[in-house]
């Protein structure tokens, strides 16, 4: 199964901060695709619901310094 989600990220100010989020949200197991975007402080990502949750994206973005501002 395939689920997409759009999650609001808050702290990026710059493209560095943006590929460190995305990184951090791919690692996680069951994360299949995740596109990070600065100007729209947004994460879409695509996942394995059976692997991967919501919190899970939630405690990935705040492990790396950055605050989730919840779903879209
Ligand atoms: Mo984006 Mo942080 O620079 O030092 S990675 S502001």
């Amino acid at each position: 199964e395939r689920k997409n989600v759009v999650v609001k990220v808050g702290g990026m100010t710059c493209a560095m901060c943006a590929k460190t989020v995305e990184k951090a949200i791919d690692e996680l197991p069951g994360v299949l695709d995740v596109s990070v975007n600065l100007a729209t402080e947004t994460a879409r990502i695509s996942y394995n619901p059976s692997s991967v949750d919501v919190e899970d994206i939630r405690r990935a973005i705040e492990g790396v310094g950055y605050d989730f501002l919840g779903v879209e």
